[in-house]
């Protein structure tokens, strides 16, 4: 930082505390990851001056040749990316992408069907809470109570019971595959349009080792800054035909102009994401999972579903005794960061938090594997015990240190 200091000491003191921050503590915070510098500097770059609205070619303002070749550039490296047949890269965030693609096809009130919040499913899908069921008429399926699966003969019996408009599949807490081609048949059979939210598992997806969405779905959305490894803000893919009512929906349906700086890292993190190295930190992201699952499992933990296919691992820490907003700050101070989350068992107790959800995406792109999964599930399992207990989370914290200094996240 050259200029942040002189201008600003207290934010350049914030922004240095939270580059160490990151560097000695452990990120398995399922919705976050370790962008590349590049990233940084696309950000902060120039781009960040310029005013767009509209579509390259079909702006309001003048000097956007440049802005343009980016937003083309992000366009055709997204489609390239996914096979999509098409692409608006302008969303602010994961929750914009959805409210467009409701807005581009549906009329306010319409039903759709999502995923519950407590079973897995996202704030933007119809959640009380969000502007999106204001705006939507949803319905929710959920997990079934044994096997904490996506019960498709639920998602079956609602769809025939709401005829929904639209139904969502995806989700930001559910550590399975979903079925996409089970979901597009549902949604055929009820002459919905389907829509796949993947933000979670977009870099996974575009590194070829979970399948797609792509194929089956009408829509689908995603944000880049989880897995994808980029930084900040919303995608949307479509069929083709839903194009202009997508552009429309986006500008000036529901956002004015978008940030270049943005669009531009966008367009970096799609070209590095066709890489062989980027593929290696996916595969490397799935099997740190299944370890870690499979570490906390042997400790004696419950984990939801009985296991990961992505890169999440939901665990029922109640299992042991603990309760999930606990173990966040226990966790915390053991510099270990994850975030509590309810359970699909909690739902029916409304306040409970039975878990503590982690991501293996950010200590995959430190370079971590097996062994240090074991060395992280022990430390889990210790400081949960612990919690509390300054002097034991400050040890564990110590160790962690230690472990970081040898897989730095910006060398
Ligand atoms: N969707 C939120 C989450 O999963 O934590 C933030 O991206």
């Amino acid at each position: 930082m050259l200029y942040l200091p002189q201008d600003d000491p207290e934010i350049a003191a914030l922004v240095a505390q939270e580059e160490s921050r990151i560097e000695h503590t452990l990120n398995l915070i399922a919705a976050e990851s370790h962008s590349p510098r590049s990233i940084m500097e696309a950000l902060g770059s120039i781009f960040n001056t310029k005013t767009i609205e509209g579509y390259p070619g079909k702006r309001f303002h003048a000097g956007c040749a440049f802005a343009d070749q980016v937003e083309d550039l992000a366009i055709e490296r997204a489609k390239k990316l996914f096979g999509a047949e098409y692409a608006n890269v302008q969303p602010h965030s994961g929750t914009s992408a959805n409210l467009a693609v409701y807005f581009s096809v549906l009329k306010p009130g319409d039903p759709i069907l999502s995923m519950s919040l407590p079973h897995g499913g996202h704030l933007s899908h119809g959640h009380r809470a969000s502007i999106t069921s204001k705006c939507f008429n949803f319905s929710h399926y959920t997990v079934d109570g044994q096997t904490e699966l996506i019960d498709y003969d639920e998602v079956q019996e609602l769809a025939e019971k709401i005829r929904p408009k639209m139904i969502v599949a995806g989700a930001s807490s559910y550590p399975r595959l979903i079925d996409y081609g089970k979901m597009s048949r549902i949604a055929r059979s009820v002459s919905a349009y389907l829509c796949a939210d993947m933000a979670h598992i977009a870099g996974l997806v575009a590194g070829g080792v979970i399948p797609s969405p792509v194929p089956h779905c009408d829509f689908v959305t995603f944000t880049c800054y989880k897995t994808m490894l980029g930084g900040r803000g919303g995608v949307i893919l479509s069929r083709a035909e839903y194009g202009k009512k997508v552009n429309s929906a986006v500008f000036p349906g529901c956002q004015g102009t978008s940030p270049v700086n943005v669009l531009a890292a966008k367009a970096v993190i799609f070209k590095l994401a066709m890489s062989p190295e980027f593929a290696n930190i996916q595969k490397k992201t799935l099997e740190n999972a299944k370890l870690l699952a499979a570490e906390l499992s042997a400790l004696g933990f419950r984990i939801v579903s009985g296991g990961t296919d992505n890169h999440q691992v939901l665990v029922d820490v109640s299992s042991k005794g603990h309760d999930g907003g606990a173990a966040e700050k226990a966790m915390e101070a053991a510099s270990l960061i994850a975030n509590r989350n309810v359970t699909p068992r909690d739902a029916a107790t409304p306040g409970k938090t039975s878990g503590v959800r982690l991501g293996t995406s950010g200590v995959s792109v430190r370079g971590m594997g097996g062994a240090e999964m074991t060395r992280i599930a022990g430390w889990i399992d210790r400081a949960l015990a612990n919690s509390g207990n300054e002097a034991v989370l400050g040890q564990i914290a110590g160790e962690v240190k230690a472990m970081t200094l040898r897989f730095p996240v910006y060398a």
